[in-house]
C-alpha cells in the first residue's frame, strides 16, 4: 500500500516536473568569492559552496553547458586588517589563504570550472575597464563629500575600518558599509556613534572626492525587474530583502575608497584611491570566466552576454543587496550583460547553538575536519545538506552529524550497497544474475526507481537541496526495504530463480544510486561506480538513463569481486566528544584572550611592600563551612604555627582536593570573623586561562613551610 501511494505521489511529481522543466542549455553559476583573510569553515560550505556544487554537478550530469565560477576576493579592508595584525603585507595574507582555500575546495570536491583570484591581472584589467565604461557613459556621480577620518591613524575610515550602531536595527557592531546583523547596506556616515577600528577614536569628518553609483537612477528598473518581473519565484528571504530596500528608497553609493589596497581608480583624479571591494569583487565572476574561457578555448561572452544563458548566483544572506541590487545595477548601466535569473541565498549556519565566528575561533575549519575525518568529505557534505540553512538559520551539532552518518549514510545507504555487493559476490561471483519472471513488487519497485531522477531534479531545480538529499536517501530506503521484504539470503536456499530476480532488481537500485548520488556525494558516487564497474558498461549511465532505461546493469555484467569497500563507517561517541572538547577549549581560550586585564593599582613604597609577610605553607585539613556555598575552613601549617584560615574557594575545590596543597599565605593580615570563625590570614589565589581558581603555589620541592617570600 505504502509503495502504491508513494508511486502515485512520485508519478505526479514527475508529470508536474516535466511541465515545469525549462530546457536551458548554457549556465553560468557563480559562488560568492570568499574573503582571503582566513581558511573556510562549515558555514561557508553549507551556505554557498555545497549547494552551488550540487546544482552545477546536476546541470552537467543532465547534459547542460556549465561554467561554475569562483575565486578569492583579495581586496577589501578585512585583508588589510589581518595583514596589520600579523605584521605582514596584504599580498602575503592573500597568497597564504588563497592557497589554503583553493585546496579546501578541491579536497571537498567543489567542482569549480575555474577558481581564480581578484589580484590576477585579468581581473584588474576587467574591473578597470568596467569602471571606465561606466565613467565614460556618465553613469557615475562625482562628488566631494565629508567622509569619516581617523586623524591619529591619518586615514579615511571606510567599511570595516569603522564600527558603530546600525541605524536600522541598533546593532552596536555594524560596519561602515554593512550591518551583519540585519543585512542592511549603508553609507559609513549613517552609523550612529562611529568609532575607528584602528585606534578606537571617534572619527572626524574630512572632505574627499568619490564616484557614486546612483542607485536611485536604477530604482525604476529594479522595481520592474524584481518586483513586477518574475522574480517572485526567488526565495522569500531574498525577494523580501530586495523589496524592503527598494521600498525604502535607494540612494547613491560610493564605489571608490581612500585606501591603498585594491584596484587603482583608473580615471583622472583617482590617484591614491581604489575601487570599493564590492564594486570589483562581483566583476571577479566575469574575469574568472574570461580566464577559464581563454584556457578552454571558449568565448566568455557566451556566458555573460547571451540572452539564452542562465546566470545564477549562490551566496549567503549577508550578500543579498550586493547581488540583487548593486551588481545588477552595474550590469544594467554597462548595458551588454545578462542579469541573474536567480540568487538562491541561504540563511546562516550556527555551530552548537552559537554564531559561527572566525575571530572567536568558533568554527569547524575545513582543513581541521579533514585532518580529523580523513576521506570523509561526503559525510560532512551530506550532514550540511540534510540540515542546510535554506529557509531559516540552522544549527550544526556534532551529535546531528554523527546521527546523519550512523543512522542514514551507514545504516541505510551503506548497508544497502554492502548487502548487494556482498551477496552478488557470494552467490554469483560478482556477476549480475539473469532475472526470471517479475512479481508485482519487483515491477513496483522498478517503477518507483525510475521516478527518482525527476523527483530529485525537481528538488534541485527549485534549490531545495535538503529535500533532494532526503529523496536520495529514500531511494536507498526503497532498496533496503525491498531486500528486507524479499529476503534473498533466505530464498537462496529454496528458490534460486527468485533470488536471481531479487538480486537483479536490487542491483538496478544500487546502480541508480551510483548515478543519482553524484551531485550530493561525489566521492561515494565514484566509489560506487567503481564497485559496480560502470566504466565497463557499453556507455556511461546518465541521469536520464535511470528513468528511461529498463535495465541499468545487464545480466552478465561483472561487478568488483573481492571484499567490497565499505562506503561509510560508524562514528563512535568518543570521536564526537573529542570535537566537542575541542570547541570547549576554543571557547575558553577565547574568553581568556578577551579577558580585560585590570589596570595597575596605585604605586606603593618598598616599605609598604615589606609590611606584607608572605610565607610558604601547607593545607593540613579542610572542611566546608556549614550553610555556605563558597567557604572552606582550612587548617594551615604556616611554619610559624598551625592556624585557621577561611577561604572562599569551595565552588572550585572539594575539601579533600586541597589537603596537602602547598600554598602562599599572607600571615600578618588582621584576623577577621567569617560566620563566627576567625580567619587568621589569607591564601593567595589566581585564575588559570579557563577562569578556574588556582593556588599561587610555590611548588618547589624541599621548600620548608614558614619560608618567607619576598
Ligand atoms: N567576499 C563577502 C563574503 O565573503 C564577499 C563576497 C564577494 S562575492 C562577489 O561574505
Ligand atoms: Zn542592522
Amino acid at each position: 500500500m505504502y509503495i502504491f501511494f508513494r508511486t502515485v505521489f512520485i508519478l505526479c511529481t514527475f508529470v508536474a516536473f516535466k511541465i515545469l522543466k525549462i530546457m536551458s542549455k548554457r549556465y553560468t553559476i557563480t559562488a560568492a568569492l570568499p574573503y582571503t583573510n582566513g581558511p573556510i569553515h562549515i558555514g561557508h560550505l553549507a551556505g554557498v559552496y555545497v549547494p552551488a556544487d550540487i546544482y552545477s554537478r546536476y546541470l552537467r550530469l543532465t547534459g547542460n553547458d556549465v561554467a561554475f565560477i569562483c575565486g578569492s576576493d583579495e581586496h577589501g579592508v578585512p585583508i588589510t586588517i589581518k595583514a596589520k595584525k600579523e605584521g605582514v603585507t596584504p599580498q602575503d595574507i592573500v597568497d597564504k589563504y588563497h592557497a589554503i582555500i583553493k585546496t579546501s575546495f578541491e579536497d571537498f570536491g567543489i567542482s569549480f570550472d575555474n577558481y581564480s583570484r581578484t589580484s590576477a591581472k585579468i581581473h584588474h584589467d576587467t574591473a578597470s575597464e568596467f569602471f571606465k565604461t561606466l565613467y565614460d557613459k556618465n553613469e557615475f556621480v562625482e562628488e566631494v563629500s565629508e567622509q569619516l577620518y581617523d586623524a591619529e591613524a591619518n586615514q579615511f575610515l571606510a567599511d570595516r575600518f569603522i564600527i558603530g550602531t546600525c541605524p536600522k536595527c541598533n546593532y552596536e557592531e555594524a560596519y561602515g558599509d554593512q550591518c551583519e546583523n540585519c543585512g542592511t547596506s549603508h553609507n559609513a556616515t549613517d552609523l550612529i556613534n562611529p568609532k575607528s577600528a584602528i585606534t578606537g577614536n571617534a572619527p572626524t569628518l574630512k572632505e574627499t572626492k568619490h564616484w557614486f553609483l546612483p542607485l536611485n537612477k536604477h530604482e525604476e528598473f529594479l522595481k520592474e525587474w524584481i518586483l513586477k518581473g518574475h522574480k517572485k519565484d526567488w526565495k522569500p528571504n531574498v525577494y523580501g530583502q530586495c523589496k524592503s530596500w527598494i521600498d525604502d528608497g535607494l540612494r547613491p553609493r560610493a564605489v571608490t575608497r581612500d585606501l591603498d589596497w585594491g584596484i587603482p581608480v583608473p580615471v583622472e583624479g583617482g590617484e591614491g584611491k581604489v575601487l570599493y571591494v564590492w564594486f570589483d569583487a562581483p566583476i571577479g565572476y566575469i574575469s574568472a570566466t574570461k580566464e577559464w574561457a581563454e584556457r578552454e578555448n571558449k568565448n566568455w561572452e557566451d556566458y555573460w552576454k547571451d540572452k539564452d544563458t542562465t546566470l545564477v548566483h549562490f551566496i549567503g544572506k549577508d550578500n543579498i543587496v550586493f547581488h540583487c541590487i548593486i551588481f545588477p545595477s552595474m550590469l544594467k548601466a554597462e548595458g551588454s550583460y545578462i542579469l541573474p535569473e536567480n540568487v538562491p541565498a541561504n540563511e546562516f549556519l550556527n555551530l552548537e547553538g552559537n554564531k559561527l565566528s572566525t575571530s572567536k575561533n568558533w568554527a569547524v575549519w575545513l582543513p581541521d575536519y579533514l585532518n580529523d575525518f580523513p576521506n570523509q568529505q561526503d559525510v560532512l557534505r551530506y550532514a550540511l545538506t540534510a540540515n542546510a540553512p535554506e529557509t531559516k538559520d540552522n544549527d550544526f551539532t556534532w551529535k546531528d552529524f554523527q546521527a546523519r552518518n550512523n543512522n542514514e549514510l551507514v545504516a541505510i545507504f551503506g548497508n544497502f550497497i554492502n548487502r548487494v555487493a556482498v551477496l552478488t559476490n557470494k552467490y554469483y561471483d560478482g556477476e549480475i544474475p539473469e532475472p526470471s519472471e517479475f512479481k508485482t513488487i519487483d515491477e513496483d519497485t522498478l517503477a518507483a526507481l525510475k521516478a527518482y531522477p525527476a523527483v530529485i531534479s525537481s528538488s534541485i531545480e527549485r534549490y531545495r537541496f535538503r529535500e533532494g538529499s532526503q529523496e536520495l536517501m529514500n531511494l536507498a530506503r526503497l532498496g533496503n526495504k525491498y531486500l528486507a521484504d524479499e529476503e534473498p539470503w533466505k530464498t537462496i536456499k529454496t528458490d534460486e530463480a527468485r533470488t536471481k530476480t531479487v538480486m537483479f532488481v536490487a542491483l538496478q537500485i544500487a546502480s541508480a544510486l551510483a548515478v543519482l548520488s553524484e551531485p550530493f556525494l561525489p566521492f561515494t558516487s565514484n566509489k560506487l561506480k567503481s564497485i559496480l564497474c560502470h566504466s565497463e558498461l557499453d556507455s556511461d549511465l546518465t541521469w536520464d538513463d535511470i528513468a528511461s532505461k529498463d535495465i541499468l546493469l545487464p545480466a552478465g555484467h561483472s561487478i568488483q569481486i573481492g571484499k567490497p569497500e565499505l562506503l561509510f563507517s560508524k562514528i563512535e561517541d568518543d570521536t564526537i566528544q573529542k570535537q566537542l572538547d575541542k570547541l570547549e577549549a576554543s571557547k575558553k581560550a577565547n574568553e581568556a584572550a578577551n579577558k580585560v586585564v585590570e589596570p595597575q593599582k596605585e604605586e606603593i613604597t618598598f616599605d609598604d611592600f615589606t609590611k606584607l609577610d608572605l610565607r610558604v605553607g601547607t593545607i593540613l585539613e579542610a572542611e566546608k563551612m556549614p550553610k555556605t556555598k563558597k567557604l572552606l575552613v582550612l587548617k594551615v601549617d604556616t611554619g610559624i604555627d598551625t592556624r585557621t584560615i577561611v577561604s572562599g574557594i569551595a565552588e572550585s575545590f572539594k575539601p579533600e582536593d586541597v589537603i596537602g596543597k602547598r600554598v602562599t599565605v599572607l600571615v600578618n593580615l588582621a584576623p577577621r570573623k567569617l560566620r563566627g570563625i576567625e580567619s587568621q590570614g589569607m591564601i593567595l589565589m589566581t585564575e588559570d586561562e579557563a577562569g578556574n581558581l588556582v593556588f599561587v603555589n610555590p611548588s618547589i620541592d624541599g621548600v620548608a613551610n614558614g619560608l618567607k617570600i619576598s
